[in-house]
């Protein structure tokens, strides 16, 4: 091991000695280099002074699942005294050793924050890092491929909502589940100002209950669609064991697909599309096969009616290979739904009717869905009047956080004419650019500021969609830019997700050291498996406790607002729109990193 070393650092040397062709940087900094090497080899070869406990300290919060080789890595260490760490390997040779940075105390997380650093440490393998205090965190990998098995564990987590079908056991596994809400005979509500009923089966529930509503879907589907518009291979074929894998088709296209079909049977005959599909109350923690409430389709407002539009014409670019007739299915229902939002008469924000307290979804300001839904048309039809709907009514170029389904629209939009850029008008196209570059480099100002190098410091329902948004925001920078700074970020708030958080928790069900048993997901509540179904993003931190009569949290600070208990909807639920910016994040690091 220790000659590997040696060998690999005269590497190194001999590169930099020839790339240094001025002759005082040889003279000055090839004595510095050789010693430098011969004390990392040195190093390599040294084991630690102090023991290595055997439990990991849950103070050392660490990406849980990793690093990839080539990228930056970073940890925090809270509320302990040390200086200085070593990163060591599993043959307790130290291989790399550096000082902490004291970053002070974090004043929403109460925790006295010092950070480390060890990016230089390139080799594959698994680690951990021992701080001079004694403590060592969890090990974790630095590998190629890092995400690989939690971002096919993402999508797959779509397949373990699928209404109106049984999971089955080659598929599930553990996970195995009869089929339940059929959903073919569903009353409409008054609210549909229709009579009678639809039959609208499929799709995915909407989060830890199951409804179906259509503002969120439309967003979920998208913002996956969008990884696959950057990146067509992004999922390749057969990765998932789902019922379709095989066809020939990425499973990622599969998967999305039934929630697609399950979307179209909401088209109302003129082009308005219904809100949600859901009982009139949320039901109790039962399995799928054991719902009892009656389903109802409720709702017809103009957010679900352009959310549709937008993610339909989408769709229409997406499937145009795979399946042109479905394609321009697409097409024809996204346009339908833009003409039926467009008459003033039916520009509704959507309330829940008295008898209703499932979901709201509520979104009092629409301005921001005409605009996305006009962005995906403009790039789909190359049309004049949504050009013109985009040029006459800009959207302020900004990241709200919290509830995507009604803040991140405006971003949907952005992203969807910045990754289509040549298919745009030309000014319009640059003058975007810009402004994303410039929104993504106040994302990295706000990242410097936070001890735990991310770029929120307030905590709401599903905090952690905001952290995973604004990861997606810089891994557009980063197509866009092609600069390192962008991805560094990306890589921040995706190592944020994976336990370098003040809670400690990695927040993907099924992964990490420290992992949520007990999320607010009616199936992993009542199948009677220890475990969570995997695959899920977790809402995260939530200052507002809107369950506190029900949830006991063991910290007054925001970012520690968190309780792994089943209990807490409002920090522990499951929810699609929470894991599509995962599978967008993950997916895009993937790709990049390859
Ligand atoms: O932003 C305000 C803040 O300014 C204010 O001080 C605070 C006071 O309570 O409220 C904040 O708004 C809250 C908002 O979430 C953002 O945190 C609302 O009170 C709160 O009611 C709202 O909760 C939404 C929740 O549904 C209840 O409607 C969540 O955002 C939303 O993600 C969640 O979505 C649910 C679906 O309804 C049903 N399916 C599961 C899904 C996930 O939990
Ligand atoms: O269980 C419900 C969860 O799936 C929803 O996302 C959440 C949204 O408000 O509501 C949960 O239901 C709670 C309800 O809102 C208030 N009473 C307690 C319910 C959970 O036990």
């Amino acid at each position: 091991m220790c000659i590997h070393l040696v060998l690999l650092n005269l590497k190194v040397s001999n590169k930099t000695t020839i790339l240094a062709s001025n002759k005082n940087y040889n003279t000055i900094m090839k004595p510095v280099y050789l010693f430098t090497i011969l004390s990392i080899v040195l190093l390599s070869c040294s084991a630690p002074e102090l023991p290595l406990p055997e439990e990991g300290s849950e103070q050392i919060r660490i990406n849980q699942l990793g690093y990839y080789p080539q990228s930056l890595k970073e940890f925090v260490v809270a509320d302990l005294e040390a200086t200085s760490f070593q990163v060591v390997d599993k043959q307790q040779k130290i291989r790399h050793k550096g000082v902490l940075t004291d970053r002070g105390t974090w004043e929403v997380s109460g925790e006295k924050v010092l950070t480390g650093d060890f990016t230089r440490l390139t080799k594959s393998g698994t680690y951990r890092i021992l701080l001079n205090t004694g403590e060592a965190s969890f090990p974790f990998e630095i590998e190629d491929k890092l995400y690989s098995e939690a971002l096919n564990a993402s999508i797959k987590s779509f397949y373990y909502q699928r209404a109106s079908m049984a999971i089955e056991e080659s598929y599930g596994g553990i996970y195995k589940r009869g089929s339940g809400h059929p959903d073919d005979n569903c009353a409409y509500h008054p609210s549909t100002g229709n009579k009678g009923f639809l039959s609208s089966p499929g799709g995915w529930y909407d989060a830890g209950d199951y409804g179906k509503y259509i503002v969120n879907a439309s967003i979920t589907v998208s913002q996956m669609l969008n990884l696959l518009e950057l990146h067509p291979d992004a999922m390749a074929h057969d990765k998932l064991n789902i019922p379709e894998s095989g066809n020939g088709i990425s499973d990622l296209l599969d998967e999305i697909r039934y929630e697609l079909d399950w979307m179209m049977t909401m088209q109302d005959e003129d082009g308005g599309v219904y809100f949600k599909l859901t009982a009139e109350k949320f039901g109790g923690f039962i399995m799928p096969e054991e719902y009892d409430l009656d389903r109802l389709i409720i709702g017809k407002a103009t957010a679900s009616s352009l959310d549709y539009a937008a993610t339909m014409a989408q769709v229409s670019r997406v499937y145009a290979e795979v399946d042109p007739a479905f394609s321009a299915a697409a097409l024809v229902t996204a346009e339908s739904a833009w003409a039926w939002a467009w008459a003033a008469v039916n520009q509704v924000v959507y309330r829940n009717p008295e008898d209703v307290s499932t979901g709201e979804y509520g979104d009092d300001q629409l301005s921001d869905e005409y605009y996305w839904a006009a962005a995906e048309l403009y790039v789909s039809t190359g049309k004049k009047i949504y050009l013109n709907y985009l040029l006459e009514n800009e959207e302020p170029y900004e990241h709200q956080i919290t509830n995507s389904w009604k803040f991140f629209i405006r971003n949907m939009g952005f992203h969807t004419l910045l990754a289509n850029r040549e298919k745009i008008d030309p000014a319009l196209a640059e003058s975007l650019t810009k402004k994303h570059l410039s929104l993504s480099d106040e994302i990295l100002q706000k990242m410097e500021s936070i001890p735990y190098g991310i770029s929120i410091d307030h905590f709401e329902w599903g905090s952690n969609s905001d952290v995973l948004n604004q990861a997606m925001i810089l891994c557009f920078a980063h197509h866009l830019s092609g600069e390192q700074k962008y991805l560094d970020g990306a890589i921040r708030n995706t190592d944020y997700i994976f336990g370098k958080n003040a809670t400690g928790y990695s927040f993907l069900t099924g992964y990490g050291s420290k992992q949520v048993m007990s999320p607010h997901h009616r199936p992993s509540g009542a199948d009677e498996i220890i475990e969570p179904v995997p695959g899920f993003i977790l809402g995260g931190p939530n200052d507002h406790r809107q369950d506190r009569q029900q949830t006991k949290y063991d910290s007054e600070f925001a970012a520690k607002a968190f309780a792994d208990v089943e209990a807490s909807f409002a920090s522990n639920e499951v929810c699609l729109n929470w894991n599509a910016p995962a599978v967008f994040v993950l997916g895009y690091l993937e790709q990049v990193m390859k």
